[in-house]
């Protein structure tokens, strides 16, 4: 029987719209070549232009539309100019995360053959590394209030949440991560010297962990330094566990040492598959150059990859992303922000015709 595979196709914002068929027509390189199906459902919702005319991102009954599919497959979300970011994403992306339980947010950052590092003396090879961000709850919490808003006694309170059972579902899945890398090693971002409270919680969680993972070498980094040390060193690491916000910083620095934040993938992932995973970019909706067709296609296209990846279609997954590094090896094929002058479907179109 054919394999296949439901998928919730939701571009989103800006160049979101661009760049989500360079990752369908990956998908469908993909799957002729490789023997299964997408059923793909395009969903109209989670955009700025949806919240102008409806007041809100998705309809009340986004979960029935979206149904059961196997995963999500994003673009990006936000324009500012339209609709406040924190709405925007709190509405959507956010909103999928939590209730989808996508509790690990997983993005590699790798230095590609052919891509300009701005990192002297790197080569493919020397930066290849896992980021492990925490993604339903920490500093990135629905927790807090306002009070006396517009006077001058104004106070705004926000809360950062760390559960026993959220912090350590996070660091399983990252030690298990390191544990099944040849160099068997974990590095957890913290600040525990200035956050005295959850950031001693998570480093006391992040040792205790440790114990049930005798092989992982692990150490540990406040995130003014690790930051430091992404541009220094950023061979030093291998998987790098930190929470939300964190993760969050640390996945656009990895990206941008690595010549583009244009090519970075990322998952949301449920690793109970009590609900689908979603992959998307790791970049935003780039309104300042979104409708130009200029943007680079490579993060959509390598989310697919890891979209695959999860769903079991190892061959698949492995064979975008040796398509992705033929086609960034070659000057003409990348897009301007690695210098280049092709614009986002000539490069989406390489890439699948790389795949064979
Ligand atoms: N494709 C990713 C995207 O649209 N990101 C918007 C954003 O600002 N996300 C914040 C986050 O991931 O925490």
């Amino acid at each position: 029987m054919t394999r296949s595979y439901k998928i919730a196709v939701i571009p989103g914002d800006g160049i979101g719209n661009e760049v989500m068929p360079e990752g369908i027509r990956a998908l469908e390189q993909a799957a002729s070549l490789f023997g299964f199906t997408v059923e793909q459902k395009w969903h109209d919702f989670a955009h700025c232009d949806y919240y102008l005319k409806h007041g809100r991102m998705m309809p009340e009954d986004w979960k029935d539309q979206i149904g059961q599919p196997d995963a999500l497959f994003f673009g990006a979300v936000g324009w500012p100019a339209k609709v406040p970011d924190h709405i925007s994403l709190w509405q959507s992306l956010l909103l999928f995360r939590r209730e989808y339980d996508q509790y690990v947010n997983l993005r590699p950052v790798r230095l590609m053959p052919g891509v300009p590092c701005p990192l002297a003396g790197r080569k493919p090879g020397d930066i290849d590394f896992w980021i492990v961000r925490e993604n339903t709850e920490g500093e990135y919490s629905s927790v807090g209030g306002t009070m006396f808003p517009g006077t001058d006694r104004e106070v705004v309170i926000q809360e950062t949440v760390m559960t026993r059972v959220g912090v350590d579902r996070v660091l399983r899945y990252a030690f298990e991560l390191a544990n099944s890398r040849p160099h068997r090693h974990l590095t957890s971002a913290t600040k525990s010297n200035g956050i005295a409270v959850t950031m001693p919680y998570w480093d006391a969680r992040v040792e205790a962990m440790a114990k049930h993972y005798p092989d992982v070498r692990w150490d540990k980094y406040h995130i003014d330094i690790l930051t430091a040390q992404f541009v220094l060193n950023p061979d030093r690491f291998d998987v790098v566990v930190g929470s939300n916000l964190f993760g969050d910083i640390l996945s656009d620095l990895g990206p941008a040492c690595t010549g583009t934040i244009g090519i970075a993938p990322s998952g949301n992932i449920n690793p109970d598959r009590t609900g689908p995973s979603l992959f998307e970019p790791v970049h935003g909706s780039a309104p300042d150059i979104a409708g130009q067709g200029i943007a680079n296609p490579v993060g959509q296209i390598w989310s697919a990859a890891m979209m695959l990846q999860h769903l079991g279609e190892v061959e698949a997954a492995a064979a975008i992303v040796t398509a992705i590094e033929r086609t960034l090896a070659e000057p003409a094929l990348r897009t301007r922000d690695l210098k280049g002058n092709a614009d986002t479907a000539t490069c989406g179109k390489a890439i699948a015709d790389a795949m064979g």
